[in-house]
Formats: structure tokens, C-alpha cells, sequence
């Protein structure tokens, strides 16, 4: 994995061929002023869509994390499966506009040549966590997955491929941001614990961690599936 540190150039912590290739932390990439501007557009996000308790499909158990997008698609999960719409899922109206910070820190980072659609907003109380999943709903599993964190700090977990590989863990911490490209992209990952009092988020979002991941959902105009 690459690590950057913000306000350096140096890099730390170099591959090693348990992290996956394309795995990039920049550590405080994330400046108070802009850290305010995201905040306070994710705080007006919710009076018009409110968290939701995403469902397991077929069981409908709740996980624990409460969520939310921005953004043209939504990603949503129910009884009836995982999918990105157009809508919230309780209110039916669609999603609020993406904020043009996040559009622009995509653009400064990625270099993707197509802008993200999803911006979903994680919420996670002091006990949340995030089992090991793979991110495969997205038909444009070509272009990168950017990740800002706020509040308190994370432990985060990524392994390979398949289920079983083997992982490493390592703190995510307010604004720090998580890009993830090339052979990362399609790796095992998740979220086992929030370090309680670590950090501070807006009273009226409540205490805990909020994680917003931009993704670009449909293929860009003109490309095929392969
Ligand atoms: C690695 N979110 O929303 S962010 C998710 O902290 C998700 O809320 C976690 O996993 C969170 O799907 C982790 C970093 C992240 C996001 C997407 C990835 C890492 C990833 C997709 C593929 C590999
Ligand atoms: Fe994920």
C-alpha cells in the first residue's frame, strides 16, 4: 500500500504482497475548511433523506450502519437484494446533488475521465461495524473507489480476492482519504470496530463515524461491457 502523508512528499510504508496493488491512503488529505463544507452538506443531505437502516436480502436483518447518498444513483440494500437507485428508499424523492467538493476532490485524485455518480454516506455509531465484503454492484468495476472518513477512528480491514486471504488492518482517521484502483478495487474489505471518543462529529449527526464513498456506478458512455 502507498501512503501518503499530507503537506509532504514523502511516502511511507511501501508495498508488501499482502497489501493489494492500487491501495493509496492519503492521511489528512482532508483540511479543516473543506472537512466543514462536507459536513455541513451531508448534515442538509439528511432533512431531505434521512438515514436508513440498510437489510440483509432475503432475511432483512438490519446491519448496523445507517446510510444515505448523494448523488444521480443511490446505493440500497433490502430485502429484495443490493442494487443503486434513483431515490431514497422511505421518502421515494430523489437522492440531493452531489456536492461539487466531492466532485472535485474526485477529479484532483482519480483522474478518472468520468464523473462519480454514488456518493453513499456510511454512519456508524460507537458499536457499528462492517463485515468482509466485496464491492461488485457497480457495472463499471474498472474505474476507482475514493473513501473520506470523518470523526472517529476506524479499523479497517482488507485482504485479497477470495474470502479467507490473508488481511491487514489499519486505522482510518478523520480526514483521511482511501483510494482504491487496480487489483484493490475487487478485494475483501470491511470495518470491525470504531474507536469511541477518538473523534468529534456535528451534534445533529450524533456520535460516531461517517465514511462517504464516491463511485462511478454505470459505464461511461460508449464503453461496452466486456
Ligand atoms: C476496498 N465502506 O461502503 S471505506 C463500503 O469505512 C465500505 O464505511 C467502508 O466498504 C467504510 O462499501 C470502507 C474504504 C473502502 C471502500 C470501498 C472499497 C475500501 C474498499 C472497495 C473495494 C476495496
Ligand atoms: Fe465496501
Amino acid at each position: 500500500m502507498t501512503i501518503k502523508r499530507h503537506g509532504t512528499n514523502k511516502m511511507t510504508a511501501v508495498s508488501s504482497s499482502r497489501r493489494p496493488e492500487g491501495l493509496v491512503l492519503l492521511e489528512g488529505r482532508i483540511g479543516r475548511p473543506l472537512r466543514e463544507r462536507l459536513l455541513e452538506a451531508v448534515e442538509r443531505a439528511l432533512e431531505s433523506a434521512p438515514f436508513f437502516i440498510p437489510r440483509m436480502p432475503r432475511w432483512g436483518t438490519p446491519l448496523s450502519v445507517r446510510m444515505t447518498n448523494f448523488g444521480p444513483l443511490g446505493w440500497v440494500s433490502d430485502r429484495s437484494g443490493y442494487r443503486y437507485q434513483k431515490t431514497h428508499p422511505e421518502t421515494g424523492r430523489p437522492w440531493p446533488p452531489m456536492p461539487r467538493e466531492l466532485i472535485a476532490l474526485w477529479e484532483e485524485i482519480t483522474e478518472y475521465p468520468h464523473p462519480p455518480e454514488a456518493a453513499l454516506v456510511n454512519f456508524y455509531g460507537p458499536r457499528a461495524r462492517m463485515g468482509l465484503h466485496v464491492d461488485a454492484d457497480e457495472e463499471d468495476a474498472d474505474a476507482p473507489i475514493l473513501s473520506v472518513s470523518f470523526g472517529c477512528d476506524a479499523v479497517f480491514r482488507i485482504g485479497g480476492r477470495r474470502r479467507g486471504d490473508p488481511t491487514v488492518s489499519f486505522r482510518l482517521r478523520d480526514g483521511d482519504v482511501l483510494v482504491m484502483g487496480g487489483e484493490a478495487r475487487h478485494c475483501y474489505h470491511g470495518v470491525d470496530r470504531i474507536l469511541p471518543g477518538t473523534g468529534e462529529l456535528p451534534p445533529g449527526i450524533g456520535e460516531g463515524r461517517i465514511n462517504i464513498t464516491l463511485r462511478r456506478v454505470t459505464l461511461p458512455p460508449g464503453r461496452d461491457v466486456r
